[in-house]
Formats: C-alpha cells, sequence, structure tokens
C-alpha cells in the first residue's frame, strides 16, 4: 500500500491538533516499549504485562475530535493511547506504570487497568471483553439519569469473539441504550488472525443479528474515524439506541513485548507502516502549508521532552505505602480470612 496525499476536509487546527496528540501518544509508548525491555539501576522499571498501541493512533484523533468532552470511554488493556486522549496527563500515565502511588490507579492497576473516572475514561480491563457488558452498563445509568453522554465501549477483535457481546448488543438493543460499540480490529488476537476465530470475517456484520447500525471503518485515517464516530454520536444522543462501528487498524508491535510476530509476514507490516496515520497526517500538513518543517519539529521535540519529563516524574515518585494494599480493591478490610 504506498501512502497517499489526501487533500484536506477538516481545518488547519484540527489536523494540527491531531498530529500532536498523535505523537504523544507514539512517544509513550515508544519509551514504554524502550524502558520495560532494559533496566536502570539494577532493576526493570516497569513490571507485568506491557501491550503497547503504535499505529492504531488514528482511533484515539479521531475519536478525541469528534466526542464530547464529558462523554465515556471504556477499553480493554491497550489502553495507554486512549487513556491520553481522554486526557489523562502523561504524567500519571507513566507513574501507573511505574506502579508509583502518583498513577492514574495509585500505582495498582499497571498498564492494563489506567483509570480516571472524572476524566470519562473508565478502564482498561484485562478480561478479554468483559468491557463490553460494562459499557452497556455505564450507559444504562446515564440513560436512568437523563444525561445526554455517549458511553463509547471498545473492544479487540478478539474479545468480539466472546459471548459477553451478544448478550451486550441484545440488551443495549432492546433498551436501546447510549452506547457506540467499537471494535478495533488490529488484525490478530494474540498471534491468532481473524479469519482463523470465525466464518464470520466482516466483524460489523455481527451488529445485524441485533438490527444494530453497524459499519465499517478506515482507522489508519483520522478523518474516517471522526466521521464515523460523529454519524454514530449524532444517532446515539438522539435516543435511537446503540451504533457499532468496526474501526481497521493495524498494530506495529506484536501482542505485547515478548511477542516475536512469526504469525505475520514482513510484507504485511511494511505496507501497513506505509500508512501509518502520523506520516500521513504529517504530509498533509506540509504539502498544504498547514505548518512549516520548523513547526512540526517543534511539536515533535515538545512531545519527546513531555515523554522524558514523565519519565523522571515516575522515577521520583514514591511506590504506594504498604497500608494501601486493601484500599481501592475489590475486598473489604474486615473480611475474616485477609486478616490471618
Ligand atoms: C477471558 C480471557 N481470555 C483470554 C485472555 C488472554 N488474552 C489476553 S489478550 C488476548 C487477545 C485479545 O485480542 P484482541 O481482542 O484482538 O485485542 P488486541 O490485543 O488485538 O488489542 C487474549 C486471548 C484474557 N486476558 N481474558
Ligand atoms: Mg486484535
Amino acid at each position: 500500500m504506498a501512502q497517499t496525499i489526501v487533500k484536506p476536509t477538516f481545518s488547519k487546527k484540527t489536523y494540527l491538533e491531531w498530529y500532536e496528540l498523535m505523537k504523544r501518544i507514539r512517544e509513550f509508548e515508544t519509551a514504554c516499549y524502550r524502558i520495560y525491555s532494559s533496566k536502570f539501576e539494577g532493576r526493570r522499571e516497569i513490571q507485568g504485562f506491557l501491550h503497547v498501541s503504535n499505529g492504531q493512533e488514528a482511533i484515539a484523533a479521531g475519536m478525541t475530535s469528534a466526542m464530547n468532552k464529558d462523554d465515556i470511554v471504556i477499553t480493554a488493556y491497550r489502553d495507554h493511547g486512549n487513556a491520553i486522549a481522554k486526557g489523562i496527563s502523561t504524567n500519571k500515565c507513566m507513574a501507573e506504570l511505574f506502579g508509583k502511588v502518583t498513577g492514574c490507579t495509585k500505582g495498582k492497576g499497571g498498564s492494563m487497568h489506567f483509570f480516571d473516572k472524572e476524566k470519562g475514561f473508565w478502564g482498561g480491563h484485562g478480561i478479554v471483553g468483559a468491557q463490553i457488558p460494562l459499557g452497556a452498563g455505564i450507559a444504562f445509568s446515564e440513560k436512568y439519569r437523563g444525561s445526554k453522554k455517549v458511553c463509547f465501549t471498545m473492544f479487540g477483535d478478539g474479545a468480539a469473539r466472546q459471548g459477553a457481546l451478544h448478550e451486550a448488543f441484545n440488551m443495549a438493543m432492546n433498551w436501546k441504550l447510549p452506547v457506540v460499540f467499537i471494535c478495533e480490529n488490529n488484525k490478530y488476537a494474540m498471534g491468532t488472525s481473524v479469519e482463523r476465530t470465525s466464518n464470520v470475517h466482516e466483524i460489523y456484520k455481527l451488529g445485524s443479528a441485533y438490527d444494530m447500525p453497524s459499519e465499517p471503518v478506515d482507522g489508519m485515517s483520522c478523518e474516517a474515524v471522526h466521521n464515523a464516530i460523529a454519524k454514530a454520536a449524532k444517532h446515539v444522543r438522539s435516543g435511537k439506541g446503540p451504533y457499532f462501528l468496526e474501526i481497521n487498524t493495524y498494530r506495529f508491535h506484536g501482542h505485547s513485548i515478548s511477542d516475536p510476530k512469526l504469525y505475520r509476514t514482513k510484507d504485511e507490516e511494511t505496507d501497513y507502516k506505509g500508512i501509518d496515520p502520523i506520516k500521513v497526517v504529517k504530509s498533509l500538513i506540509l504539502e498544504n502549508k498547514f505548518a512549516t518543517e520548523k513547526k512540526i519539529k517543534a511539536i515533535d521535540a515538545a512531545a519527546k521532552q513531555e515523554i522524558k519529563d514523565a519519565v523522571e516524574f515516575a522515577r521520583a515518585s514514591d511506590f504506594p505505602d504498604d497500608s494501601e494494599l486493601y484500599n481501592d480493591v475489590y475486598l473489604q478490610k474486615d473480611y475474616p480470612f485477609i486478616m490471618d
């Protein structure tokens, strides 16, 4: 696939905002990949699982420009980019990866469990597909309380094969809940391709079983994502019930850091890197003289510095105190067996 220069259909301001956000996310992901794979003063600073979203940034960018600030996002464990897009500071995100008390989940959640209720980011969920009914539940709560918020419920192509999806789709349609279901189809669930998990390869078609309006979206294009999200959100906010988008994308790295990616070809990777959304938006900005090379370099440098600062912040922060162990988890302090 050759990189194509698209004529602008959005304002200069929007393209620059998309570029800046995607660049910040890419720098964050690249930094945590590097830190995870190395040691600092003899120890690994980021432990546990780590799943990065390099390549999928146009989804976060297009969603951010199309949704209302007080809308809600809930997603799976590949959550860093969507959390940053929803406004959680990179300091808090990096500190969470370092297991520090200043993290967005006070250092107890790690990579898979970013969370910030104030920002409308309801996680970060490690159980594949678990967030699909949770997202429908959040939408139920918003409808019940009469708010106009939409809950954007995101999941992967692997999660789309979970039974919970069908129960959630059914009830969400039946109750006309304000939810946009979004499948980030990055072609693989760990090392298993979409083609190997079902006879139905076009995941958006699952919505038709529930009469849910559903469509595929080009997830390497910020414009396409924005347009689809805006259309879906308008439909949902008018009270007509859920909408389902299958956003087709690609993860440049393996499933997690330890994945050697033996299940896919170098040609496939090269093709998708040719349509890297950051490169596409950068070319469009330069071609249309929305910014000079110098301005682009300044945005790049600012993103690099922000993430460098976030690493310093995380490094300098404290680990949670032992007394915090049972706070904010689904266990009661006075539950008998934990006292022994
Ligand atoms: C219920 C459950 N089953 C299996 C796993 C192990 N697992 C972790 S990630 C994953 C693949 C999910 O792929 P997908 O939904 O496509 O998301 P992606 O990693 O591509 O973002 C699996 C099977 C799990 N975490 N939870
Ligand atoms: Mg996947």
